[in-house]
């Protein structure tokens, strides 16, 4: 009912609207004017609103700055997180200023060069020394970032040699919880597939392959050593999820059917991120970031890094599948 009201009203207005331009129109041609015509007056004052708009635009633009700045993420938590927030700096030092420029130079010249009957504008076609400036500048600028951007995405996305010494854990996302597999002793993963899932082997592990026997599959929490090489393989069981750690600056989407990975390196504990943040309740988190049904916002995990130590005693604890 309430909405139909509201439809109503805005239909008289806009038919309102149109009745008063008509009497206007009606008017102006009586008094032998043309309605349309912008005059001198109307140019200089739309001028002068342009030029005002620049204050307040550039005002909300610090206020922005300074209202939400502080909502930034804490320093980066792993090695390659520091590169991206490296480019990421780097990309806001070179946008803001030319933000600021161009919007300068659009409202001052829209104010400067309002319409005057006095003054002739300039007829300009063409200049190969602009063209070329402003292609290649762009294109140098953008070179570089894409160059430094391939390289963080290659260190994060070439999986960890074997040889290396690492953790493997298999992320697996479902409407609407995550678990977590760790490798084992063997620090090999069991087999899994969907066709399995069944009773408590929620996530569809193979019983049957040998290097099942030892892996751990955790909820609500798991934990990472500090300065080891973490390799994780993501799955979905439904729809498509997003693996999303932003304190270590990594994200990826869970797609049914296929195995997605990345790895990367935690460089600050847990326990040293709460005295950097200044909050003794702090826990880096592990989020779904795909919008993936009703309950998305309770996707989540939290991971608790810390020395080798406590980590192998933490993960000692932690019962084995066989179990
Ligand atoms: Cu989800």
């Amino acid at each position: 009912m309430i909405t139909t009201i509201i439809v109503l009203i805005i239909l008289l207005a806009i038919i309102t609207g149109v009745q008063f331009l008509k009497i206007a129109e009606l008017g102006a041609k009586n008094r032998g004017e043309l309605i349309y015509e912008i005059t001198e007056k109307d140019s200089k004052g739309q001028s002068l609103m342009v030029f005002i708009f620049l204050f307040a635009y550039m005002g909300f633009f610090a206020w922005q700055i300074w209202a939400w700045g502080g909502w930034l993420l804490p320093v980066s938590a792993s090695k390659h997180g520091v590169g991206i927030d490296f480019l990421m700096n780097l990309t806001l030092w070179i946008i803001t200023p030319v933000f600021i420029i161009t919007h300068v130079f659009l409202c001052w010249f829209a104010y400067k060069f309002a319409f005057s009957s006095k003054r002739k504008a300039l007829f300009f076609t063409h200049s190969n020394r602009l063209e070329l400036i402003w292609t290649t500048v762009p294109s140098i600028a953008l070179t570089v970032l894409i160059l430094m951007g391939l390289t963080n995405w290659n260190s994060t996305m070439t999986p960890v040699p074997e040889e290396t010494d690492h953790i493997l854990i298999e992320l697996t996302g479902q409407q609407f919880t995550w678990t977590a597999r760790y490798a084992g002793k063997d620090k090999v993963l069991g087999r899994s597939q969907v066709t399995l899932i069944e009773g408590t082997n929620a996530t569809g592990v193979d019983t049957s392959d040998v290097n099942t026997k030892d892996d751990k599959l955790l909820k609500g929490e798991f934990h990472l050593p500090v300065n080891v090489p973490v390799q994780f393989v993501f799955r979905s069981l439904d729809v498509i999820h997003s693996a999303y750690m932003p304190h270590f600056r990594a994200q990826m989407n869970c797609v049914p059917g296929l195995r997605t990975q990345f790895n990367f390196v935690p460089t600050i504990t847990t326990a040293e991120m709460r005295k950097i943040t200044k909050n003794e309740k702090f826990n880096y988190i592990l989020l779904c970031n795909k919008i993936c049904g009703a309950a998305h916002y309770n996707m989540q995990m939290d991971i608790i890094v810390e020395s080798q130590q406590d980590y192998d005693k933490w993960l000692a604890e932690q019962k084995e599948f066989k179990q």
